[in-house]
């Protein structure tokens, strides 16, 4: 490549051409081959700013930045490439250290936008004035490096739903090409055959994959077998059936997956399958201390996390689920994930249809299968018996509320079976949002378990009415975030409003009381917008669930606040048709500046769920049909060319992040089951695979089947269990 234009006209400040521009508050002076600003004190940082517009990037070309700073004081300053008019869409920022000596920068980033843009340094905020100088400035086109280029060019060409596509749903694969124009295309079948063909329809780049794409439809072709392909010149696809029974072995095996996951047990070979078969962990063998006597978080980091909490009694927290591929459990991840589990069951029973065995005692590989009691509830009661005992017991201090979390005082690593974890367990300081969580999912499962466990249901009842008196007690007592040493995840969360929502609509449907139905008017999610296709629902903003259950199971509510509430969630799903009508690779997410979440295909999976309540609530195809096209790219219609569950499809993740399934570090344990979803694409690179591999990488390709790669590739309870009721739904949907 011939050495490209340098972008910014006069970077070197020699001959006084540069375009920078200052706003109020700051003062530019050009003199010595450098710029500087002399920034007034105060403001809030975008009080005060410099930059310099009308950048032409062509989206998908990668660019250098670079230039030599000094700040005096030292002030960390920060770099953003973004449109240069509303919405002001960020393509790239990056961080300076600032010191006073001068120092040199670089960062290279690939263009996602294609309207003008602009360097901007927003300098307000501090409490002296000060000055920031420039020299060197540079923002020149380079060869992109072959990781970030080529990510999403690695595999076919031809990206399919690898298990395959519904006879009567739509079936559209995306190819990954720079050609302007459409591309003729063929469907073979496994004899050979030509079935079917078409053109392509060419839609541009997509600043998620990175590159330029075409969608091919064969929507109109409907005749059921397995291993058919598309063909286009040299590329052909993966192979993939085309079927009306696609989901029904999935939904056992995410819903067996969670056997495994079970703390204080052991794990029998004979049920999980040879290589799973592990002893229980956490039941005080040692070298594990157990959970049957945990007490309570003391000494530095105690103080430094909540002050002056302590407590004196000790609590049996043994049984529940290990949370993730780590050995901690967490009261609010473990109730939203037990939610859905009870959810799955709840539209089983008046939505699954009677053939559904949905609601079966024999549906997954436990070893409760054939007891009486359908399995979706044996697997829910083993994590609702841990939730209940993370409960403060009457006479205490704050006695009703719920411990946050309960793990290891410091991190472990892989390979560590749960048995082997050596290190001394802590009950953390409780939470309004676990209280509200756990007061929300004890109420619900308290209705589901009325028939088959009468005794349980009345213990769920009343302890999900403790914990509502006591979370409103207690309305503040947030979960902070801590330094990332504490050997757990925090699940931090500022804001208890949306857990407090939840928990007055469970109430509210299994009791139908009026107290439980003020609260909810006096929500400010009520009537609010919860449904945004950043992701529906996730652990920390439980809104979203709360809407889908009242309008599913709302039929107490007055009729015109039931309309309300569901008209709501048919706008949302409008929203999403049309959202989904403009991405290439047919899923229905679209976050803030295209930076995909930590498990974004979890946040895939609960939009999946609006569609799939738009369709229980109104019979209309147009939903269950998003629904189908929308888990193409969890099954491998996407930028990685590959299907993020073990064992579906023709390439699917073998190396979760895991302590017991640690195969890749210890040969001898095995990989995780078939059924197993890994978290997928993660915009921000926390894990040291990322930062070393990942370096630049467009959204989408922000993945690595690595176990060291936590950030994009880790298995976790809040994942899986949308993953049973999306495959649920999807079985069973007509
Ligand atoms: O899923 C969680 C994600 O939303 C957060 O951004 C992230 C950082 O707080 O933590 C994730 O949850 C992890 C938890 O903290 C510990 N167990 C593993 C979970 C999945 O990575």
């Amino acid at each position: 490549m011939a050495a490209a234009a340098d972008l910014i006209v006069d970077g070197r400040f020699e001959q006084g051409r540069d375009t920078f521009w200052a706003g109020e508050g700051v003062a530019l002076t050009r003199s010595g081959r450098q710029l500087c600003a002399d920034v007034s004190a105060g403001g809030d940082t975008w009080d005060r700013l410099i930059g310099v517009n009308g950048l032409k990037l062509e989206p998908g070309l990668h660019y250098r930045l670079s230039l030599s700073t000094a700040a005096d004081p030292a002030r960390a300053v920060s770099a953003r490439i973004q449109r240069g008019a509303e919405p002001w869409t960020v393509q790239s920022e990056f961080s300076i250290a600032g010191a006073p000596e001068r120092a040199p920068f670089s960062a290279d980033f690939m263009a996602s936008e294609e309207d003008e843009a602009q360097l901007i340094f927003p300098l307000g905020g501090a409490e002296k004035s000060w000055r920031f100088c420039i020299d060197d400035l540079s923002l020149v086109e380079i060869e992109a490096s072959a990781g970030a280029a080529s990510r999403a060019n690695q595999g076919p060409a031809i990206r399919v739903n690898q298990l395959g596509y519904f006879t009567d749903g739509p079936k559209r694969a995306t190819v990954i090409s720079d050609a302007r124009r459409a591309i003729s295309f063929q469907l073979i079948d496994a004899g050979d055959a030509v079935v079917g063909e078409g053109t392509t329809r060419p839609s541009g780049f997509d600043p998620s994959a990175g590159v330029r794409t075409h969608v091919a439809d064969f929507s109109a072709y409907a005749v059921p077998g397995n291993g058919y392909r598309l063909v286009s010149g040299d590329w052909t696809s993966d192979r993939f059936s085309i079927s009306d029974d696609l989901y029904g072995r999935l939904r056992v095996d995410a819903l067996s997956w969670f056997y495994p996951q079970r703390s204080g047990i052991q794990i029998r070979g004979d049920i999980a399958g040879k290589a799973y078969a592990r002893p229980a962990g956490h039941i005080g063998v040692a070298p594990n201390e157990g959970d049957q006597s945990v007490g309570c978080l003391t000494g530095d980091e105690a103080k430094a996390l909540y002050g002056d909490w302590s407590c004196s009694y000790r609590l049996d927290v043994s049984g529940g689920w290990y949370d993730a591929g780590d050995h901690g459990k967490y009261a609010v991840n473990g109730a939203v994930s037990v939610a859905q589990l009870l959810a799955t069951f709840e539209r089983g029973r008046v939505f699954g249809g009677a053939a559904s065995p949905v609601l079966g005692d024999r549906l997954s590989h436990i070893p409760e299968s054939g007891n009486g009691i359908p399995d979706l509830l044996d697997e829910a009661r083993w994590e609702l018996q841990f939730l209940l005992a993370m409960m403060v017991p009457d006479g205490e201090p704050l006695a009703g509320m719920v411990h946050h979390k309960i793990h290891d005082t410091e991190w472990s690593s892989p390979p560590m079976l749960p048995s082997e974890d050596p290190k001394p367990r802590a009950l953390h300081r409780p939470s309004t949002a676990a209280t509200f969580d756990v007061a929300a999912v004890a109420a619900q499962a308290s209705r589901l378990f009325a028939k088959d466990n009468p005794t349980f249901a009345a213990t769920l009842l009343s302890a999900a009415r403790k914990a509502w008196v006591a979370a409103n007690a207690n309305p503040v007592l947030l979960a902070p975030k801590s330094d990332g040493n504490s050997g757990g995840g925090d699940y931090d969360d500022d804001d208890a409003s949306d857990e407090l929502y939840w928990a007055a609509a469970e109430l509210f449907l299994t009791t139908g009381e009026a107290t439980y139905l003020d609260a909810l008017r006096a929500s400010p999610h009520w009537s609010g917008d919860v449904l945004p296709s950043t992701g529906a629902f996730h652990w920390r903003n439980v809104a979203g669930f709360a809407r889908l259950q009242l309008a599913l199971y709302g039929v107490a509510l007055p009729k015109a606040e039931l309309d309300m509430v569901r008209s709501s969630v048919l706008t949302a799903a409008r929203t999403f048709l049309s959202l989904q009508a403009a991405e290439p690779f047919g899923q229905i997410y679209r976050p803030a500046n295209h930076q995909y979440d930590w498990g974004s295909n979890q946040l895939i999976l609960q939009n999946i769920i609006v569609l799939s309540t738009a369709f229980d609530l109104s019979g209309d195809k147009a939903f269950l049909n998003a629904a189908r096209e929308s888990m193409d790219y969890i099954l491998g219609r996407n930028a990685m060319a590959m299907s993020y569950i073990t064992g579906y499809g023709a390439r699917s993740p073998e190396n979760q992040h895991s302590r017991w399934y640690a195969h890749q570090v210890d040969p001898t344990l095995p990989n995780p089951p078939v059924g197993s979803l890994a978290g997928g694409p993660n915009s921000t690179p926390v894990d040291a695979i990322a930062k070393q591999r990942l370096q630049g990488c467009a959204p989408q390709t922000c993945y690595a089947d690595d176990i060291e790669a936590y950030g994009s590739n880790e298995i976790t309870i809040n994942w899986n269990a949308p993953l049973v009721y999306v495959a649920s739904f999807l079985a069973d949907a007509r």
